[in-house]
């Protein structure tokens, strides 16, 4: 017994000796945690770097955006062939995604050799090779002559602007093709595919392996957002806010971003951190200056590293008694496999004297235990490395989602972090230990990344045909020119229809003489009363004009007309009404004052003399145009009630399906269609109508319709305007959605988005196609070349809407160029209106009685 316990003894001094040597002679690639949070920071400094315009050029770490905005969400489904290329296996696959709506994946494979002739040959010769594979592949499951999309996975540095695109950046690794650096390798790989007759696919996507690898763990984990290799080479990818990525247009949404961390310090920012180990690896290497970072980590590196340090020790008679052999001095000799087999808990040390044996050493018991704590810093240090760029990817999601917390899922793979037995413990624990406010799962992901890459295929592919079928819905919403210079020829039409005796009853436009003669000509004075009915509020003013200079003060009282009395009789209406008049009087202590009186009443009127008004759209028209109304001479004001335009069915070629739906459900089924097509009232229920439809076909908020949307009303057209504004970035847009009862992803806000500027484009440009058909008509019968008028415009959805007033204004321009229209926002409402015209009658009825 005496005997173990001095064996033991010897043993743990021994050991401890050796460990302290080792120390000693690796102390730079020990890193403190306080050395670790400074390479997180500098990484944080570089992904900053990377994602902006300016200075991704000088980036070491390149950011590349990847084009994958969204993870799966368990619609995709279908079958894709899938290619595998650039980690230490190429492999091809078919998988199969999703029967009868089960969330399962099958997938069959098959590796293919990536001899050094081929990954380092001619860049044609690798890409015929590829499609050699594919159609062998093919062949042997008989899926030829059957057309396929294909996600390709190319685990190499691309720059895309496009899922299907990828410009080879540099290779890395042990691939170093001729010809293909600056080059788009799916075109690459198009052109080797089309050579063979017999195979049909369409390359859909080009994923890195870290973004297949994230997709692939999002398919099982919804929190899934990171996705890590450290295997032959390493690297990460995270989902992104797209408000951060400058190189891509857009704010709404998120990205996957491929970092490429593998050239972090390729720069010089690793300097202090690299030793005279890593150095000589690099100049011995395929890109030498480049992929600092990987080769201070990953498993093509790690065991040459290993290798490096051994003769370095032996050279300084550290190990082996000074003894090399010169497989020790042959590059690549010891692999990560080895490096992984002497760390194994229990037989490691025997591991260590076997693999020191096979290399031609005769190692002691010292050595091998000081090899294998060499062995153990190298992989600690490559842990160590990992994790303090992990942990600045972690806190930069935590700090876009402005976060105390973050939970979240990292999808992992590769060879290094699957083989190695203390690897993924080392890492998990020194990501915890550096980002504490993270709640990190590391999920290794169990079908390589191709299943993910398939998921990017199936998610491009669903994308693309939602893509196609939304924009099938919102194209017809699109007015061609063509179609808006018909509208206008028709509403010019019905107005010349409007004001023939002839055709005035047919008409849909009523053009209805308003016997508003005068315009103000300063010299109006007095006390007025007006009434504003038919907008959004019922107002009660009283307006004082003072003649010479054309001042008018407004007092007015804002009154709720309920909907009960809304629709109820027209004597409750009109009690109501007055009603509220005599609060206002009271209120202003005019009780018993005798006023003039002017109502504005926004609805169609026909009207024998000046005393009863409604509009959309009047104009001052010609007298001798006006055939419903005696005399020539002057002009009079024409209330053309445009919102009856089309009821005679003249603009049915562009109503659509939503348009019916909102008559159908209207309170005057047929009528005003023109006015159901633009105005405030109707917008927000076009947009509920084309959104249930969209949710029905699936493409929306999963298919789910709310209770909430299913209400007619509920979407209002003030939403159209909250939503359109550029102002409001998309997770304000979720929160509308969100009190409507609806769960939405980015995408399906951003389609929302979409369809309320369709519609409201829409409207604008029919308000547009309206408008110049009247200026247009003005500008001829005065006989002019050229017209110089303004149009006074109020209402709630020219005020409020973001866009509309500017795409009228374009419309007006593009359909009547030689019109020079000023759009002059009323800033007093028609009240101010009502009560000048009231003082215009005055003052011609008094100029009359003094003839
Ligand atoms: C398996 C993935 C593949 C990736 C590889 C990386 O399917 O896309 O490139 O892991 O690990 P490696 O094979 O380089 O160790
Ligand atoms: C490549 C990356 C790849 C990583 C892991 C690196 O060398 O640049 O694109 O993701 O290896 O395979």
């Amino acid at each position: 017994m005496f005997a173990i316990h001095l064996m033991a003894f010897y043993f743990s001094k021994l050991k401890e000796d050796q460990i302290k040597k080792v120390d000693r002679f690796l102390y730079h690639m020990r890193l403190s945690d306080e050395t670790l949070l400074d390479i997180m920071a500098r990484f944080q400094a570089e992904m900053q770097k990377g994602l902006g315009k300016d200075t991704n050029p000088t980036a070491s770490v390149k950011m590349l955006p990847t084009f994958v905005r969204a993870i799966p969400d368990g619609s995709e489904n279908g079958e894709f062939l899938s290619l595998d290329l650039g980690g230490s296996k190429f492999r091809v696959l078919k998988v199969q995604v999703s029967e009868e709506g089960k969330r399962n994946v099958q997938m069959e494979s098959q590796f293919y050799p990536t001899p050094n002739e081929i990954i380092r040959g001619n860049g044609s010769e690798l890409f015929d090779y590829i499609a050699d594979c594919l159609a062998d592949f093919m062949k042997t499951r008989g899926l030829k002559h059957k057309k396929f999309p294909l996600g390709l996975t190319f685990s190499f540095p691309c720059r895309q602007t496009k899922l299907e695109e990828g410009i080879l950046l540099s290779w890395t690794k042990k691939f170093k093709a001729r010809g293909v650096q600056d080059t788009d390798v799916v075109s690459c790989l198009t052109k080797a595919v089309k050579k063979h007759k017999d195979i049909d696919v369409d390359i859909l996507t080009l994923v890195n392996d870290t973004v297949g690898t994230m997709m692939t763990c999002a398919y099982d984990d919804p929190y899934c957002e990171v996705g890590v290799i450290i295997g032959t080479g390493t690297n990460a990818c995270y989902m992104e806010d797209m408000s951060n990525i400058d190189l891509v247009e857009g704010d709404e949404g998120r990205m996957c971003i491929n970092t490429e961390w593998g050239a972090f310090g390729d720069d010089g920012t690793l300097e202090d951190i690299r030793t005279e180990f890593d150095r000589e690896l690099d100049l011995g290497s395929l890109n030498p200056g480049k992929q600092l970072f990987e080769k201070m980590i990953s498993g093509l590196y790690l065991g040459e590293l290993v290798r490096i340090i051994l003769l370095k020790m032996a050279k300084a008679g550290l190990l082996f008694g000074g003894k090399k052999s010169s497989a020790l001095h042959t590059k690549g000799k010891i692999e990560t496999r080895h490096v992984a087999a002497m760390e194994k808990y229990k037989e490691g040390l025997a591991n260590t004297r076997e693999i020191l044996t096979d290399l031609g050493l005769e190692p002691s018991e010292a050595d091998c235990i000081a090899v294998q704590h060499v062995c153990t810093i190298v992989s600690f240090r490559s842990a160590n490395l990992c994790a303090a760029a992990l942990a600045a990817i972690l806190t930069r999601l935590r700090e876009n989602k402005k976060l105390e917390r973050l939970r979240t899922t990292v999808g992992m793979d590769g060879t290094l972090y699957k083989i190695h037995p203390q690897y993924p413990k080392r890492l998990h624990k020194v990501v915890r230990r550096l980002v504490p406010n993270c709640d990190v799962r590391f999920l290794l992901s169990e079908s390589g990344s191709t299943k993910g890459a398939a998921m990017v295929t199936a998610v491009a592919s669903r994308v693309q045909a939602q893509r196609k079928q939304i924009d099938k819905v919102l194209a017809l919403f699109q007015l061609t020119r063509e179609q808006l210079m018909d509208v206008q020829g028709k509403m010019r039409r019905e107005f010349e229809y409007g004001l023939k005796r002839d055709t005035h009853l047919m008409a849909t436009v009523k053009m209805l003489p308003t016997y508003v003669c005068g315009m103000p000509d300063g010299t109006e004075k007095g006390k007025f009363l007006a009434l504003d009915l038919g907008g959004t509020n019922f107002r009660v003013l009283l307006v004082k004009i003072r003649s010479g200079r054309r001042s008018v003060r407004m007092y007015n009282k804002i009154f709720a007309i309920p909907l009960e009395i809304m629709q109820g009789t027209g004597e409750e209406l009109f009690d109501h009404i007055v009603q509220c008049i005599a609060d206002f009087l009271d209120y202003m202590g005019l009780k018993g004052v005798q006023l003039p009186l002017g109502f504005t009443f926004s609805f169609p009127c026909r009207q024998t003399s000046i005393d009863k008004t409604g509009s959309n759209m009047c104009y001052m028209e010609e007298m001798r145009n006006i055939e419903l109304v005696e005399g020539d001479e002057g002009k009079m004001c024409i209330n053309t009630e445009w919102g009856g335009f089309g009821d005679n069915g003249c603009i049915d070629d562009i109503r659509t399906q939503y348009d019916e739906k909102v008559d159908e459900g209207s309170l005057n089924p047929g009528k005003q269609r023109y006015e159901k097509m633009t105005s405030g009232m109707y917008l927000g229920e076009i947009v509920r109508q084309i959104l249930i439809d969209l949710t029905k076909q699936g493409l929306l908020f999963r298919g789910q319709i709310s209770e909430r949307l299913r209400t007619r009303g509920i979407f209002e057209t003030k939403f159209l305007s909250q939503i359109e504004s550029d102002r409001l970035a998309l997770l304000q847009v979720r929160s509308i959605l969100q009190q409507l009862g609806l769960d939405s992803t980015c995408e399906d806000s951003i389609v929302v988005k979409e369809v309320c500027g369709a519609v409201s484009r829409r409207a604008a440009q029919l308000y547009g196609a309206g408008l110049a058909a009247v200026v247009e008509k003005k500008r001829e019968d005065q006989g002019l070349e050229y017209l110089k008028i303004t149009v006074g415009v109020d209402g709630t959805l020219y005020k409020l809407h973001p866009h509309f007033s500017r795409i009228l204004q374009e419309t007006v321009k593009e359909l009547a160029p030689r019109c020079d229209v000023t759009l002059m926002l009323s800033e007093d409402g028609s009240g101010k209106g009502a009560a000048l015209i009231t003082a215009v009658a005055k003052r011609l009825q008094q100029a009359q009685k003094e003839n």
